[in-house]
This record gives structure tokens, C-alpha cells and sequence, in this order.
């Protein structure tokens, strides 16, 4: 059977899907730009790209080269096209306006450009995460209110991963696909038909060094998967933390697991270090397509009304069961 490239997915969505032709083409230019961001990130040492910037983001997070390289090949890539109202980034305190000499579109894009960017300088896969909104009816200028969306809102979530393959990872709302990168061919073929989280799972993905400053039920949840076969829960659990969002979620999509990235006590007024727009939302889309969870511990992430652009998020997502369990656990710590 001849191989099934993005462009030929997004084709027969249109055509059997109803997914708009704007949306399409939208899909395919972050596409390509996620091929030049992979391109760049393979360089490495020889690109000059490694490194830190010497700027912050809106985070006070120092941002490295491949962060503003990876920002600029995303803002480039898009503005001209005519599919987007506006955008929004990690990297950007507002959002970005498209440039008047261009044609504005009915859609607005977020992304993080390079997330887990700190594992660039020691070769560890990172990703780029996007999340497509429709702009609201009449809106001439998008303002930061313009994206405050709940997640439910997406027309479409997806991340590209810089690994030892380079992937595309896309939900259009009927399911989730898998795009493998033939570099010599430079398209992506449709190698995972339909990417599903398992229900339950023997793996958990946290940052352990944080075990003091968690709240009750995230202890109480960690320590019962510490406690293995010999614990309340019953079987022995594994363990990955790569510090890398998109590497860690790619993981749970194609074997299970749970991530979790709770708020704690470092920074009681922020609840969590993601972020909710570009980075909780999309992923939260894509896991559920997929059949699994996404909780901030105590309602699902897609119902949460922002507030900020920038706003932070506490994460629980993966397989059902786990996910719904520790969900648990923060319900009756409430009660
Ligand atoms: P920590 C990367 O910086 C990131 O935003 C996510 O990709 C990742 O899951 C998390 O932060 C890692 O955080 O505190 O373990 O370094």
C-alpha cells in the first residue's frame, strides 16, 4: 500500500472530516516548520546553536539559542499565510500580531517552541508543542483575551519530537496519528494509525528531588507506587523522568504511564511549573483523544477557564486509572 503522508492525511480529513481547508494548510506549514526546527536542532555543536541566549523568558527562565531560533522559524513560518489571527508563545510576553502586510486568517496558534530546552546541551530529545484556537468572530486585533480558551476549545493539539526519529503527533478531534520524518524524502508518513494510552500502567514519571514539597495526596500516591507488590496497590511500578514534557508524554502514548508535575511548596503562589495554554491544554487534547486522563489533581485540565496567558498549571495525565486515582486522593484530601 503507498505510503500515507501528512499531506494526504489532512486531505482525507478535509474531504471526510469536514476539517476546514485553512485548518489543513495551517497543520502543514507548522509542520514544515517543526522539519527546520528539527533540522536546526540536529545540528548541535556544528550549528553554533547550543547554549544559552543570554535573554530570559516571560518566566525569568534563561532561554537558549534553540529556544529564539525555534521561536522565530514558528513566527516566520506562519504569519504570512493567511490562516492566523494572531499567535502566542512561551517565548513572548504578548502575543504576536500578524504583520499588516499580510492576509489574517480565522485561527490562533500557541506553542512552546522547544520545550525541555535544558536537555538540549546534553543531547536528550525535546519537542515542540502547539495548540490551535479559533479566533473569536470580529476580532480585528487579538488580545491576550482572545486566547483565554478552555482547553475543550482546540481545533487541533500536536508536538513534533527531536529524537532518535523525529515524529509528528496530531489529534484533529477524531483520534490521535503518529508521523514518522523521512529526511530524504523530507515528508512525514502516517506510521502510527491510532496512538492509545492503555488504561492502567506500571510506570510513573515525577521529579523526585521535589518529594519534600509535594502536597498530601501526591505522597501519599508515590509512596503507594514505591510500596510495590507489597503495598496497598499491589504490583511493582517503574520509574522515567527525562525532564523533557513532549519525550515523556510520547513515552505514555505508546506505552502507558502517569506524568506528574505537581504544584508544591517552592512556589505556594503558583500552582505548578507548566503551563497551561501551550503546554498542559495540547497535551491534555492529545492524551484524551488517546483515551487516556488529565487532571490538575482536581478537575479535568480541558474545563479550566484562563486566566492569564502564561498561567501555570499543576499536571496529572496518562492512563486512566492512575490518573483518576490520584485525582482521588486530592478529593478526599479536600473532604
Ligand atoms: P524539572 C522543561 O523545562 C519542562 O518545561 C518540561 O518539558 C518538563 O517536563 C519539566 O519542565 C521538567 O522540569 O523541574 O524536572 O526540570
Amino acid at each position: 500500500m503507498s505510503r500515507v503522508t501528512l499531506s494526504r492525511y489532512l486531505i482525507e480529513q478535509t474531504r471526510n472530516h469536514d476539517t476546514p481547508a485553512d485548518l489543513r494548510f495551517l497543520v502543514e506549514v507548522v509542520a514544515r516548520a517543526c522539519k527546520a526546527i528539527s533540522h536546526a536542532v540536529s545540528k548541535g555543536a556544528l550549528g553554533g546553536v547550543l547554549g544559552n541566549a543570554g535573554t530570559d523568558n516571560v518566566q525569568g527562565e534563561a532561554q537558549k539559542k534553540l529556544d529564539v531560533i525555534s521561536n522565530e522559524i514558528l513566527l516566520e513560518a506562519n504569519e504570512w499565510g493567511g490562516h492566523l489571527a494572531a499567535m502566542a508563545s512561551e517565548e513572548m510576553e504578548e502575543a504576536y500580531q500578524i504583520p499588516g502586510r499580510y492576509p489574517k486568517g480565522a485561527y490562533l496558534l500557541l506553542f512552546d517552541p522547544l520545550d525541555g530546552s535544558s536537555n538540549i546541551d546534553v543531547n536528550v530529545s525535546v519537542g515542540t508543542i502547539f495548540s490551535v484556537l479559533r479566533c473569536p468572530e470580529g476580532t480585528e486585533t487579538p488580545s491576550e483575551a482572545s486566547f483565554l480558551q478552555a482547553g475543550t476549545e482546540q481545533v487541533c493539539a500536536g508536538y513534533a519530537i527531536y529524537g532518535p526519529q523525529t515524529m509528528l503527533v496530531l489529534t484533529l478531534g477524531n483520534g490521535v496519528k503518529g508521523f514518522t520524518l523521512d529526511r530524504e524524502m523530507g515528508s512525514f508518513v502516517l506510521t502510527h494509525e491510532s496512538m492509545t494510552v492503555p488504561e492502567s500502567t506500571k510506570e510513573f514519571a515525577i521529579n523526585m528531588s521535589n518529594q519534600r514539597h509535594w502536597e498530601t495526596p501526591v505522597s501519599r500516591y508515590v509512596a503507594e507506587m514505591q510500596a510495590g507488590a507489597t503495598g496497598a496497590l499491589g504490583k511493582d511500578y517503574n520509574m522515567r523522568w527525562i525532564a523533557s514534557m513532549v519525550a515523556d508524554v510520547h513515552r505514555i502514548l505508546t506505552r502507558g504511564g502517569i506524568f506528574m508535575y505537581p504544584r508544591d511548596a517552592r512556589e505556594p503562589e503558583k500552582p505548578g511549573k507548566l503551563r497551561l495554554m501551550y503546554e498542559a491544554n495540547p497535551m491534555s487534547l492529545i492524551i484524551e483523544q488517546a483515551g487516556g486522563a488529565a487532571t490538575n489533581g482536581h478537575q479535568r485540565i480541558l474545563d479550566i477557564q484562563p486566566e492569564s496567558l502564561h498561567q501555570r498549571v499543576a499536571v496529572f495525565l496518562g492512563s486512566k486509572e492512575e490518573v483518576e486515582r490520584i485525582t482521588s486522593y486530592h478529593h478526599h484530601s479536600e473532604a
